[in-house]
């Protein structure tokens, strides 16, 4: 969208741009018209892959949640319309393992960065990236924006001090601050280490004869899994409304871990998966959230919100996309072998042997 004096270009500043759902949101983003910035933490070896096809498109902007000043630097520098709050240590069980800097990132950084907008400029609008874990051991079936919250890890309480803080600011300061409640939601982008992404991808290894078994935890519990796509699009429709608020997004279907495995093996047209999956109880955590369904009916009617992506396409379409990374990876390797051949064919010595 052209910049003219009646529709501005507007600007977003989005955390977590990295991770999946910075991703899909910059990419939404980008087709509306928006100019991105994303705030990104250094390090040694930086990891830009669910981004790189975005890197002439976007402005990186370097950034921290433990570190209010240069939240302050991004926010001046951006000039945003609308900040995205989506990064976060989001891990659940690493947060059991590392409480304290989870509670620092995904807790006391949401406090950080709604500070660094009440200083820098009160207008801009702000999503926070709560979630359906608040809920944890659950006190109604489905939950709503209405039920109340059980924090079952240091993860899922910090989520909770970061949800209040944005209705607290909203209340306080007159903030346009949104929170949106999302139930887990996955993709090709998902992290290796969230259960679904690390089924497609042995499910993958296993299609290409690489790997014979995987590990898991708990089998029995159940989530709502959509699509990260789609829940990218509530976010933003968020931002819009004239209101600020709190959204359920969800798909309202409730799948155990054993129905994930089911349709991923099925995909391969395995039907009896049992003797690729091993139960290691260095999986499960030391409390556990059962089962989460949602009931996303305000979303549906305030945003005219909706899912697009059935739970066995979502399957699909992530065993899918690792079957060709895997494939695609397996090819570089044999290609990278070939040319090290080449490469020593062509030096002095090999020459020299050659005569
Ligand atoms: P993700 O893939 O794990 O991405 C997390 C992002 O946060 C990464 O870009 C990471 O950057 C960044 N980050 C971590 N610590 C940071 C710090 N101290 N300073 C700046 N950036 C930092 O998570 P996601 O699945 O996209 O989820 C996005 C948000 O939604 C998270 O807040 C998550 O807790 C929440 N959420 C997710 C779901 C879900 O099902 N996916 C559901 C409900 C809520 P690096 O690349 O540097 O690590
Ligand atoms: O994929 P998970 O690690 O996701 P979890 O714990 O539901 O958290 C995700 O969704 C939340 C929304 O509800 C987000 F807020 C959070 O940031 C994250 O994106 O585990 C899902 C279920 C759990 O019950 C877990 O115990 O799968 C079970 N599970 C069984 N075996 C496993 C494994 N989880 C993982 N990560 N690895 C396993 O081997």
């Amino acid at each position: 969208m052209a910049r003219t004096k009646s529709t501005p270009q507007k600007r977003a500043l989005v955390t977590g741009i990295t991770g999946q759902d910075g991703s899909y949101l910059a990419e939404l983003l980008l087709d509306k018209g928006y100019q991105v910035f994303g705030l990104v933490r250094r390090l040694s070896s930086s990891n830009h892959t669910n981004i790189s096809h975005l890197a002439d498109r976007v402005t990186l902007l370097d950034g921290d949640l433990l570190d209010k000043t240069s939240l302050i630097a991004a926010v001046r520098r951006a000039e945003p319309d609308e900040v995205y709050n989506l990064a976060a240590q989001s891990h659940v069980k690493v947060s059991f393992d590392q409480p304290i800097l989870t509670a620092e990132f995904t807790g006391l950084g949401v406090l950080r960065l709604l500070e660094a907008i009440r200083e820098v400029n009160p207008k801009i609008r702000f999503y926070q990236a709560s979630s359906s874990e608040m809920f944890g051991q659950v006190q109604e079936e489905p939950q709503t924006e209405l039920t109340r919250f059980w924090p079952r890890s240091p993860y899922a309480v910090s989520k909770v001090f970061g949800h209040y803080l944005t209705v607290n600011y909203r209340e306080s300061y007159g903030l346009h601050a949104s929170a949106g409640i999302l139930f887990n939601h996955e993709s090709p982008r998902r992290g290796l280490d969230f259960v679904t992404r690390k089924i497609t991808d042995a499910v993958a290894r296993i299609h290409h004869g690489l790997q014979d078994e995987v590990r898991l935890g708990n089998l029995d519990a159940r989530r709502d899994w959509g699509y990260a796509g789609d829940y990218v699009r509530a976010m933003w429709l968020m931002l819009q409304q004239d209101e600020p608020g709190d959204y359920v997004v969800a798909t309202g279907e409730t799948h155990s871990v054993r129905e994930f495995l089911d349709a991923a093996f099925g995909v391969i047209g395995v039907t009896d998966w049992t003797k690729h999956v091993v139960v290691d109880p260095a999986f499960f955590r030391p409390a556990e959230v059962h089962v989460l369904t949602g009931d996303a009916s305000k979303a549906k009617r305030l945003l005219g919100w909706e899912p697009t992506v059935t739970f066995p396409e979502l399957v699909q379409m992530m065993v899918r996309a690792d079957i060709e990374r895997v494939e695609l990876e397996q090819l570089n390797a044999q290609n990278g072998v070939t040319l090290a051949k080449l490469n020593a064919l062509r030096s002095p010595t090999a020459q020299a042997q050659l005569g």
